[in-house]
């Protein structure tokens, strides 16, 4: 694990045009701020998902099809406070399931294992730790269907190619009868996606420089990083924001632990993340890429974002 970041942070920053991936966002400080970024009022996302499915469970539930026991499987559970309302319907209603959160972060399952616990004592729960794809191959050997979730515009992080790679994976590993209930943020007024990342007291700018911070920490480097700068763009041409660091000036930083001096030229980019924005129908088209077919977008009441349930093609 340690070994992939240095070699991307080796690749990244020799590059003529320097990048970090986003995925090193996640240290235990950058999951902190993440958590601060989904409080934002201008942090549409979180707020929207969660409408959806405190507001549609009952949708939801009866699109699935299902007539028999199933398994929902979250890839990327995280703190699953927005899933909670999903999973309260369903204990409610005592519809029969069982819920399997898949998160890399030790920390963060056996929080969201606690929580849940206390709050829905009824719900049987089995929480991984771990890869996606080697718990999806499991859990594909049981009989009983499944409903993946891959929820919070995480999707918005890759590329197209990269992204319906990741989706043809998903269906790989479903079996004929599952489901998969995707989040994915729409375009919608250019300013409103502006102001999400461009927040005003700087907290996705934090977000971004802990990425420093964390290299410092864990390489012996020493960016310093009042040097350093955040700049965000939504092209609402092709629904990208690209998110940067810049350098402020021109300096060089040293990375002990691999040996490498980085030099930067004033107002030098890295560029960091890519947080991508759908319209319906190219939904349509990334679904069908991947041997799906959309069954049905359930939208927020401003149709700011959606969680589509997308099914198996034949
Ligand atoms: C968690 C990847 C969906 O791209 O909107 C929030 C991360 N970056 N603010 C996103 C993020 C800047 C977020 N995702």
């Amino acid at each position: 694990m340690n070994n992939t970041f240095a070699k991307d942070i080796i690749e990244g920053l020799t590059a003529k045009n320097k990048y970090l991936s986003s995925k090193y966002f996640y240290d235990d400080n950058g999951s902190r701020i993440f958590q601060e970024i989904m409080q934002m009022p201008e942090y549409y996302l979180t707020d929207s998902e969660f409408e959806i499915l405190s507001l549609q469970a009952q949708q939801i539930v009866e699109a699935l099809g299902f007539n028999q026991a199933f398994n929902i499987i979250e890839l990327g559970a995280g703190d699953g406070l927005k899933t909670f309302k999903l999973l309260e319907y369903l204990v409610n209603k005592d519809i029969p399931f069982n819920y399997v959160p898949i998160d890399i972060s030790q920390e963060a399952i056996t929080l969201l294992s606690e929580k849940l616990k206390e709050r829905l004592p009824k719900l049987s729960l089995q929480p991984k730790v771990g890869d996606y794809f080697e718990i999806l191959r499991e859990t594909s050997e049981h009989k009983i269907p499944s409903l993946l979730l891959f929820l919070g515009s995480n999707i918005g992080n890759y590329s197209e190619e990269k992204a319906s790679q990741l989706l043809q994976l998903f269906n790989d590993n479903m079996n004929s009868n599952d489901k998969l209930l995707i989040g994915l943020d729409l375009k919608k007024n250019p300013i409103t996606i502006h102001n999400a990342y461009y927040d005003s007291l700087g907290i996705t700018k934090r977000f971004n420089l802990n990425l420093l911070i964390r290299i410092n920490r864990e390489f012996d480097a020493d960016f310093k990083i009042d040097d350093f700068d955040f700049y965000c763009h939504y092209n609402p041409l092709n629904g990208e924001v690209k998110s940067y660091i810049v350098s402020l000036k021109a300096q060089t930083v040293h990375i002990n632990t691999l040996n490498t001096s980085i030099h930067f030229k004033q107002n030098e980019l890295i560029w960091t993340e890519l947080s991508k924005k759908y319209a319906l129908s190219e939904i349509e088209i990334l679904a069908h890429k991947a041997n799906f077919s959309v069954k049905h977008h359930f939208l927020d009441c401003k149709h700011y974002f959606t969680d589509s349930l997308w099914e198996k093609l034949a």
